[in-house]
């Protein structure tokens, strides 16, 4: 194992204790290899007092965080124990420059890790920042295979704020039903949709309110479900890591009585601003500073809220615990915090408009682009099957990973057809239900130019209910993205350009597009390799809410046996 430092929450003593030998064992300064053995297994667990299959890392969900030092290797050897399930994960953030097989996307970099196999991802953490890891086979990411990476910036760089401790903290939402009776729902032509979740997790624990008629498996005395506790000392500053890997939910999450300043936004410093609710989409990374600065008599809340979607999930919540009070001290307010209206829309455009790259870490956007695609989302029914479309075309994954089929010259694999890229919306009206039943699913990609400079416009529109548009944050593998825009309604490609910011647009890799709005991003095909981009929703993606990319594949080195072994693969059998 490598240096890995958790200190428990409590009780205090230990936590003084294990915070004291994190400093003598302080990791060394030139880049290392960090070596890490996991076995995914599943387990039965209730992190909301509901028991339930769930999958586990050495044990944990959330996992083990990786915590590294920018320029470091990283080797996870990952063990699939699940018996019956086959297994990817992905780390989400890394862009994997120079091993484009360690995305750990099944069906885009790699074949799926078979149970019983043992398979090792190693990559480069190349800067520090906040990012994350989580299963990326079919739905699985719902079973609660998650973790975070934490990558320190190397001596040559100070950070632009300053703090006393550093704590992560994963948001999630969470559904009773196993990701198979979701997936089977979504894929039948008697669409079943998965639901709004039971409970909101926070770090992995939660509360759902047990009925007495099923204690045998709702337990709420469980001592696993009690609230996430996060311990400060009053006067000290807090980086709070927030990250979401939500299924379904958009949240907006606060600490009662507290402001917080955003500083780092996916792995970017952002010019610092001062909020008192954060907006987080599913696969979103953001550091915010909070000073214990309140009355240290007592605890307070910190509280996570559905937002986007009229919630019928209860606040998740969790204690913001001023010490020495008792970690279990409940706060006085008998009314926990209710967040902001779910569907004030206007609010959380002005919050994504104010995140800003910080001025002295301001990497410019090329100041023109070498192509634009408008990607129009649509919801469409197929073959009597409920579908998510871009551009008329629903994605589905082809039995041979691209980027093998790629760099063997597979080209009956997949569909070789180029997606439609001069789709025309002008007379698309994104108000209305679609009428427009005959959109396709398709294996085909989008091939671009190495190193050339894209434009992607995500424009949102009505879904097949009335009145109804969802918020969907897409995310990018392999790239950050400049954020250039958002608007709202109809994207105009004459006019809206001129008014993208072009000055310090904040580098991402997850951006949501708002209801009934556009955004617009610009990044440069310059990572040889195969990567997806798609909606972070698990249930959107499964329902063909994705593209690939594919960009300079034949300058990808020789790809590790390890990959192969699926689809069809010349030459290639699996010792
Ligand atoms: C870190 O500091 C050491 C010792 O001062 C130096 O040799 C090394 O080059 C530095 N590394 C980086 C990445 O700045
Ligand atoms: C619920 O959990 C508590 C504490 O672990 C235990 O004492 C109790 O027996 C459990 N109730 C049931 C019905 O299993
Ligand atoms: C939070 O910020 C607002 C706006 O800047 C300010 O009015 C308020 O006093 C601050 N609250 C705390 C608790 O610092
Ligand atoms: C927002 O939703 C509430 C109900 O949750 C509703 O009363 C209100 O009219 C809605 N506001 C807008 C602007 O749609
Ligand atoms: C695939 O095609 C490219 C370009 O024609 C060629 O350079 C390469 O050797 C081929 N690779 C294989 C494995 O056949
Ligand atoms: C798009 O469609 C509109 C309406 O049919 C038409 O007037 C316009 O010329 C088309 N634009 C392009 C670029 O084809
Ligand atoms: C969809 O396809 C059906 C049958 O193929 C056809 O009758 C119908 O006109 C098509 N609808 C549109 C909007 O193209
Ligand atoms: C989308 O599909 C429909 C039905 O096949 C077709 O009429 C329409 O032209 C397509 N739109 C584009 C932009 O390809
Ligand atoms: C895609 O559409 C084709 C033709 O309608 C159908 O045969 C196939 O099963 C569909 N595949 C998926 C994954 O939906
Ligand atoms: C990619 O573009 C950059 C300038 O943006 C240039 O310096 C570099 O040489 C280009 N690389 C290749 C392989 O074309
Ligand atoms: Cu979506």
């Amino acid at each position: 194992m490598g240096v890995h430092f958790e200190c428990p929450k409590f009780p205090i003593g230990l936590l003084v204790l294990c915070l004291f030998a994190s400093l003598i064992i302080a990791p060394s300064v030139e880049a290392r290899i960090r070596t890490y053995n996991w076995e995914a297994k599943y387990e039965y667990k209730s992190p909301d007092c509901y028991k339930k299959l769930i999958i586990t890392i050495n044990g944990k969900s959330p996992g083990p965080s990786i915590l590294a030092r920018q320029g470091d290797t990283i080797i996870v050897n990952l063990k699939n124990s699940l018996l019956m399930e086959n297994v990817a994960i992905h780390w989400h953030g890394i862009r994997q420059i120079g091993t484009p097989w360690s995305d750990g996307t099944e069906g885009v970099t790699q074949c799926p890790i078979l149970p019983g196999e043992t398979f090792t991802y190693k990559f480069d953490v190349d800067r520090p920042g906040t990012y994350l890891y989580h299963a990326h086979y079919s739905m699985q990411r719902d079973a609660g295979l998650y973790g975070s990476i934490r990558v320190s910036p190397n001596n040559g760089s100070a950070e632009p704020f300053t703090y006393d401790y550093d704590r992560s903290i994963i948001l999630n939402d969470w559904y009773h039903k196993s990701a198979y009776e979701q997936a089977t729902g979504l894929s039948s032509q008697n669409f079943e949709w998965v639901g709004e979740p039971e409970s909101l997790l926070i770090q992995g624990k939660g509360r759902f309110n047990c009925s007495p008629s099923n204690a045998d498996v709702c337990n709420s005395t469980n001592p696993e479900c009690s609230p996430y506790v996060l311990t400060v000392v009053s006067g000290k500053t807090y980086r709070l890591r927030i990250a979401s890997l939500t299924s379904l939910s958009a949240l907006n999450f606060e600490i009662e009585g507290h402001n917080m300043t955003v500083v780092e936004a996916d792995g970017h410093y952002v010019e610092p601003f001062v909020i008192k609710n954060l907006n987080i989409y599913s696969g979103e990374t953001y550091s915010v500073l909070v000073r214990a600065d309140q009355d240290p008599s007592r605890n307070y809340w910190a509280a996570i809220n559905v937002i986007t979607r009229k919630p019928e999930t209860p606040t998740g919540l969790a204690i913001f615990n001023y010490y020495p009070n008792h970690p279990r001290k409940l706060p006085p307010t008998t009314s926990v915090p209710a967040g902001p209206l779910w569907n004030d829309t206007d609010y959380r455009l002005e919050q994504s408009r104010a995140i800003k790259a910080h001025h002295d870490y301001n990497d410019r956007p090329p100041p023109t682009t070498d192509r634009m695609i408008i990607f129009l989302n649509t919801q469409n029914t197929i073959d009597g099957y409920r579908r998510w479309s871009v551009n008329n075309v629903s994605f589905f994954f082809p039995h041979t990973p691209y980027l093998i089929a790629l760099k063997e010259n597979l080209t009956h694999v997949f569909d070789q057809t180029p997606p439609p890229t001069g789709y025309n919306f002008t007379n698309y009206d994104i108000y209305s239900v679609p009428e427009n039943h005959n959109a396709t699913n398709s294996s085909s990609i989008y091939r671009l130019q190495f190193n050339s400079t894209v434009d992607i416009i995500l424009q949102n529109t009505n879904m097949m209910n009335r009145d109804s548009s969802d918020t969907h944050p897409w995310h990018l593998h392999g790239h950050d993205f400049w954020v250039l825009g958002y608007g709202k309604g109809k994207f105009d490609p004459f006019k809206d350009p001129k008014n993208y910011n072009l000055v310090d647009p904040i580098m991402k890799n997850t951006v949501p597009v708002h209801r009934y709005g556009w955004t617009a991003l610009r990044f440069k095909a310059d990572n040889p390799g195969v990567w997806a981009f798609h909606c972070h929703i698990e249930s959107h993606f499964h329902m063909g809410m994705g593209v690939v990319f594919e960009e300079g594949v034949e300058k990808v080195g020789e790809l590790p046996q390890s990959i192969m072994g699926c689809g069809e693969i010349k030459g290639f059998h699996r010792p």
